[in-house]
């Protein structure tokens, strides 16, 4: 049985940009091949929210900030903090959507990661895990109480979003095939895990789409 959709639904398109794609600046494997797949999803739903994340130079994610390699860890003022490649530098061609991302009724474009000091995976909140990015309010004030998730990355920004949209009162659903991992030791794992423990349920892009 396809899932039916009402007034209430909406889905959240999580970080589909050039840089996050094969030959980009943090390069996802097969990024591109989830873009037809959204661009269709996203005819489904009669509201559709998309992420950016948008860095400014020296950002606390890059690794060169900190004269690190990519994919290590730091201690941060807010815990621990994988870093990064430079990516999503703001106003950049790699901070841009993927061109062939077609959603022209998207309502709104939530930018995150635009302080320096703070990252943020989470569409909701930053990674000091308190700075809130103001979505949980306007989705409360849209009446939009169900989020199908989708986009970049499986075990980094749609994890946490996820987990944070449920912690905020909404009702999560990840629409797995419509989304790939960075997959860096154990992220794939432990996004499956933090799923399951949050009663989070992954589905296939199938189900929404009834063939
Ligand atoms: C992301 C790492 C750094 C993501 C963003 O969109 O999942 N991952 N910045
Ligand atoms: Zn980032």
């Amino acid at each position: 049985m396809p899932i039916t959709l009402g007034p209430q639904d909406a889905l959240l398109v999580i970080d589909v940009q050039n840089d996050f794609m094969p030959g980009g600046a943090l390069p996802i494997k097969d990024g591109d091949s989830v873009v037809p797949l959204i661009n269709t999803l996203a005819k489904k739903f009669d509201h559709v929210v998309l992420t950016q994340d948008w860095h400014p130079p020296e950002h606390i994610s890059f690794a060169t900030t900190h004269d690190q390699r990519p994919y290590e860890t730091v201690k941060v003022a807010y815990g621990s903090q994988t870093l990064w490649p430079e990516h999503v530098l703001q106003h950049t061609e790699g901070a841009a959507f993927h061109p062939a991302l077609h959603i022209p009724h998207a309502e709104v474009i939530l930018r995150k990661g635009f302080r320096r000091h703070i990252d943020s995976y989470s569409a909701f909140l930053e990674n000091d895990h308190t700075t809130p990015t103001g979505l949980a309010g306007y989705l409360r004030e849209r009446n939009l109480s169900r989020l199908f998730l989708c986009g970049l990355a499986y075990d980094f920004c749609v994890r946490y979003s996820a987990l944070d949209g449920i912690a905020h009162g909404f009702e999560i659903i990840v629409v797995e095939d419509a989304t790939r991992p960075v997959d860096l030791p154990g992220s794939i794992s432990g996004t499956n895990a933090a799923f399951a423990q949050a009663n989070i349920p992954r589905i296939q892009s199938t189900e929404l789409l009834g063939c």
